[in-house]
């Protein structure tokens, strides 16, 4: 059965292909309801489901606005790259710049929980959308959950370690913006001293164990992060 949220969603799709550009309005909760003759319920769900994929984006007092098409914009969601990319319409792509098994820097120890020069796996990957460089990222993972040897990093990090029994359920995580080396301005083909979202995260699965520590920088012309925020009951 297909929901009447969905038919809504679908035909908003439609219409932002039709006849709309980026950051132009959606029509108003009250008109969507008026033209699919829906509850405000309904609409929100679906305005909810555009916002998941990026689509649409909303502006407290506002309203909403039809997301651009080059810009990904993350959720709290837990997801990882390939999620995201595929979330997008777009097809994620890594290039392998780094593999390595080393003693764990101490950051990277203390944060995992691990003995001080514990083994882990270092991963460096350029990560793609449709060819274009969206993100760097240095993931570093115990050696005891997946051994260096049997990674396949031309596919999803995340899918891996679920089949294998870790899959990733909880992150903390810090954003900072950062400027760009002159490195990596060259590796995600920006201008040098480009301005990034460093995201650092330390995931866990869902019986607490810690699995990763990454650093994710995202191209900060590529990409957003969307926060919903409430205010304590008092
Ligand atoms: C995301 C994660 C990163 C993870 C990667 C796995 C953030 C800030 N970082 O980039 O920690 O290693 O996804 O992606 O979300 P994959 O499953 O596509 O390899």
């Amino acid at each position: 059965m297909v929901h009447k949220y969905e038919q809504v969603a679908a035909s908003i799709r439609e219409s932002i292909a039709r006849s709309l550009s980026p950051h132009d309005a959606l029509a108003s909760e009250r008109e969507l309801m008026a033209i699919h003759g829906v509850s405000r319920m309904t609409v929100r769900k679906a305005i909810s489901v555009l916002v998941e994929e990026g689509r649409v984006y909303n502006v407290h007092g506002s309203g909403t606005f039809v997301g651009s098409a080059d810009i990904f914009s993350k959720t709290p969601k837990l997801t990882s790259f390939t999620e995201d990319m595929i979330s997008r319409g777009s097809t994620p792509s890594s290039r392998v710049l780094e593999l390595t098994r080393i003693a764990a820097p101490d950051q990277v120890a203390s944060a995992l929980g691990l003995a001080p020069s514990s083994e882990v796996t270092k991963i460096r990957r350029l990560r793609l959308a449709d060819d274009t460089p969206i993100a760097l990222e240095e993931v570093y993972l115990p050696t005891t959950v997946l051994p260096t040897e049997s990674l396949n990093l031309g596919s999803s990090l995340y899918e891996q370690l679920r089949v294998a029994g870790y899959e990733v359920f909880r992150a903390e995580q810090e954003i900072m913006a950062i400027s760009l080396s002159a490195d990596d301005s060259h590796l995600l083909d920006v201008a040098e001293g480009s301005a990034a979202l460093s995201v650092t995260r330390v995931s866990s699965s869902r019986r607490g164990q810690l699995i990763e520590f990454a650093r994710t920088t995202y191209r900060a012309d590529r990409y957003t992060f969307q926060l919903a925020v409430t205010r304590d009951d008092k």
